[in-house]
C-alpha cells in the first residue's frame, strides 16, 4: 500500500477507510534479549549509596495480620512467585521484597495500610508493572501491594461520558467497555494490554493521543485513594465542576505511589470517533517533520488527534529486531498523522487536502501511504508502538524520556549521536512531536558503566539548559529521582517534601522513588 508523491498517494485516499475496531492493538509483550537472559542484578548492587530506611522488619504476627485481612490465598510468600513483582519491565532493576498482599477492596488496602504505617513497613504499590523509571518495584524488602484483583468497572453514564472503575482494571479492558457504549478512553499507550488506571493515574501517563484528548489531570473528575496512614481519601466525584477548596486529587496524579494507593477513579470519556483516518509519511530532514506538523495543525485543526515521529535508527530497530515491514523505502524520519471525527467524508477531504499540500511543499514529506483497512492502520500504528520492545533485543537499553522546545528536540539526539559515537548499537530518537516529548535510546549488548558515565549527567544538563524537562510522561521513579531539580526550583522540591511528610509522617509509601535524597 506504497505511494510515492502526491500524484500516486490520492487516488488510493478516494477508497473508503474504515474506522480502526477497539483494541486493534497489539497486546503487550516483551521480547526475549540478551539482557533478559538472567536475573537482572540488585538493585541494590547498581546503586549501593541508597541505604535501607529505618523500617521495620516482617515477622509472623505481620503475616497473620494480613492473612486476616486479605485471606491466606492472596498474601503471597513463595520466592519464585514474588520474583515477577520484584523485577521491572525493563528487567533493570531487581528488588528483594518476600511479600505480596492482592487486596480485592479500599478496606482491605485501608486495614493493610494502617498496619504497615502502625508497624513501620514500608510498601510499594504495584499496577500492571509496565512502569519505565523502576518505581514499581521494591529496592529492598517493601511489601508489594498489588491492586490487580481491584478490577471491577463500577458504572458507565452514556450520556456524560463519565467511567468509573477501580484502580486495577486494564486500560485495554475499559477502553472496550467504553467502546460498548459509544465511548473512549482519553489515553492510550503501548502497554494498555497489561497497565491499570491506577497505574496510569499514579504516573499521569501521556501516550499517543495526549495532543488531542488532554492529559489525565484535565480528564480525571474524581479519585479515592488510600493515604500512608490507611486513612480513606474520597474525592471520588463525577462533576465536570466543582471549585471547592484545594484540588487533593491532583497531587495525587503523577505522585508514583509515594502519596497513596490510588482505589477508585472517574474518567471523563469522550466520544469514540466514527471515522479514523491514518496517514503514514517519509520525509529527510528534522526541519521537513517540524513543517509538516506546523501544516497538520492548520489544515487538520480539530480532528487531529496524534503527531507521532519516528526516525530511521528506531524504524531499523523494528525491522531487525522484530521482523516488521516498512511500507516506505529509507528515509531520515517517519511520521504518524491520525485524524478522528465524526464524519468520514469531511475528515477524508481534510486529510487529503493536508497530504497534497505536504506533497507539494518542496522540502516537506517525499513518499507516504494511508491505511486503508483495519489491518493496515494496526500494522502502522505497530511499527511506533513496538520501538520500545524492538531496542530491548539490542540487550541493555539506557532510555530517557525528556519534553523540549521543538526547535531543540531532534539536536539532543544528534549531540548525543556524536558523542556516542562507536560506543552504542545505537542512538534512536522518536515521540509524540505534538507534546514536545522526545524519548531517546541508547542500546548495548550488556551495561557498560562507561557509556553511562557519558550520557548522565550530560543528557539531563542539556535538558536543564534549554529549560526542558528531565521527565516528559515516564515519571522519576528510582531512575530520574535524583535530577528533580534540573526541571524543578529548589523550593518547590522542598514543598513537595513536606507535603511527603505530611502526609506520610514515616515515610512507609514507595520510599526510594520520586523525591531525591534529602
Ligand atoms: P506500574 O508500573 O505498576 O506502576 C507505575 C508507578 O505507579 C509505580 O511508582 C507504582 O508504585 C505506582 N502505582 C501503580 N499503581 C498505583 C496505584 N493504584 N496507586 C498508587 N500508585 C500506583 N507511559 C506514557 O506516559 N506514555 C506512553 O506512551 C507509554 N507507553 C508505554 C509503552 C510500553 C510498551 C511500556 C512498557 C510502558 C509505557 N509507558 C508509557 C510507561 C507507563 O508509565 C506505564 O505503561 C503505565 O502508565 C503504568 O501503569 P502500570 O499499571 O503498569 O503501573
Ligand atoms: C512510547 O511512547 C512509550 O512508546 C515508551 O512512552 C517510550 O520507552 C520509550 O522510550
Ligand atoms: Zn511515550
Amino acid at each position: 500500500f506504497q505511494a510515492s508523491r502526491a500524484a500516486s498517494l490520492l487516488p488510493q485516499l478516494l477508497l473508503r477507510r474504515r474506522p480502526a475496531p477497539a483494541g486493534a492493538f497489539a497486546l503487550l509483550a516483551r521480547p526475549a534479549s540478551s539482557a533478559s537472559g538472567g536475573l537482572p542484578p540488585l538493585t541494590t548492587e547498581i546503586h549501593p549509596g541508597i541505604k535501607r530506611g529505618a523500617f521495620s522488619q516482617l515477622t509472623d504476627a505481620d503475616l497473620s495480620a494480613f492473612e486476616a485481612i486479605v485471606g491466606g490465598d492472596h498474601v503471597i510468600k513463595d520466592a519464585d512467585e514474588v520474583l515477577s513483582y520484584n523485577i521491572d519491565w525493563l528487567r533493570i532493576c531487581r528488588g528483594q521484597g518476600q511479600l505480596v498482599l492482592r487486596p480485592k477492596t479500599t478496606e482491605e488496602v485501608s486495614a493493610i495500610v494502617r498496619h504497615c504505617n502502625k508497624r513501620r513497613l514500608a510498601v510499594v504499590p504495584q499496577g500492571g508493572n509496565t512502569g519505565l523509571v523502576g518505581g514499581s518495584v521494591p529496592l529492598f524488602d517493601e511489601i508489594v501491594i498489588s491492586t490487580s484483583r481491584m478490577n471491577s468497572l463500577l458504572s458507565i453514564d452514556p450520556v456524560s461520558g463519565v467511567l468509573v472503575a477501580e484502580a486495577g482494571c486494564v486500560l485495554e479492558q475499559l477502553d472496550r467497555e467504553a467502546a460498548s457504549q459509544g465511548l473512549m478512553m482519553p489515553l492510550d499507550l503501548g502497554a494498555k494490554g497489561s497497565c491499570q488506571i491506577g497505574g496510569n493515574l499514579a504516573t499521569n501517563a501521556g501516550g499517543l493521543r495526549l495532543l488531542r484528548y488532554g492529559s489525565l489531570r484535565g480528564t480525571t473528575l474524581g479519585l479515592e485513594a488510600v493515604l500512608p496512614t490507611g486513612q480513606v481519601l474520597d474525592c471520588l466525584t463525577t462533576l465536570r465542576k466543582d471549585n471547592t477548596g484545594y484540588d487533593i486529587k491532583q497531587l495525587l496524579i503523577g505522585s508514583e505511589g509515594t502519596l497513596g494507593i490510588i482505589t477508585k477513579a472517574a474518567i471523563l470519556c469522550p466520544a469514540r470517533p466514527k471515522s479514523v483516518q491514518l496517514a503514514f509519511l517519509g520525509l529527510d530532514s528534522f526541519q521537513a517533520v517540524l513543517d509538516t506538523y506546523r501544516l497538520a495543525r492548520r489544515s487538520l485543526g480539530e480532528i487531529l488527534s496524534a503527531f507521532e515521529f519516528i526516525d530511521s535508527e528506531s524504524m531499523r530497530a523494528v525491522k531487525q529486531n522484530l521482523g516488521l515491514s516498512c511500507p516506505l523505502g529509507e528515509h531520515s524520519f517517519y511520521v504518524l498523522a491520525e485524524t478522528s471525527g465524526s464524519n468520514e467524508t469531511h475528515d477524508r477531504e481534510k486529510l487529503d487536502g493536508f497530504i497534497e499540500s505536504v506533497m507539494s511543499m518542496d522540502g516537506c514529506a517525499t513518499d507516504g501511504t494511508v491505511a486503508q483497512d483495519a489491518g493496515q492502520f494496526a500494522h502502522l500504528w505497530s511499527l511506533r508502538e513496538r520501538i520500545v520492545e524492538s531496542l530491548l533485543v539490542d540487550g541493555y537499553e539506557y532510555k530517557y524520556d525528556v519534553s523540549l522546545p521543538l526547535a531543540d528536540i531532534y539536536r539532543l539526539v544528534e549531540h548525543m549521536r556524536t558523542r556516542l559515537d562507536g560506543r552504542v548499537i545505537r542512538t534512536a530518537g522518536y515521540g509524540h512531536l505534538g507534546d514536545g516529548n522526545l524519548h531517546l535510546n541508547f542500546t548495548t549488548p550488556k551495561f557498560d558503566a562507561k557509556v553511562l558515565e557519558l550520557i548522565e549527567p550530560h543528557v539531563f544538563d542539556w535538558v536543564r539548559d534549554r529549560r526542558g524537562s528531565v521527565s516528559a510522561e515516564h515519571g522519576l521513579g528510582l531512575k530520574k529521582s535524583q535530577y528533580i531539580r534540573h526541571s524543578k526550583a529548589d523550593f518547590a522540591v522542598r514543598v513537595m517534601a513536606e507535603v511527603k511528610r505530611l502526609l506520610d509522617p514515616n515515610g512507609i509509601m514507595n520510599p526510594y522513588k520520586v523525591l531525591p535524597d534529602e
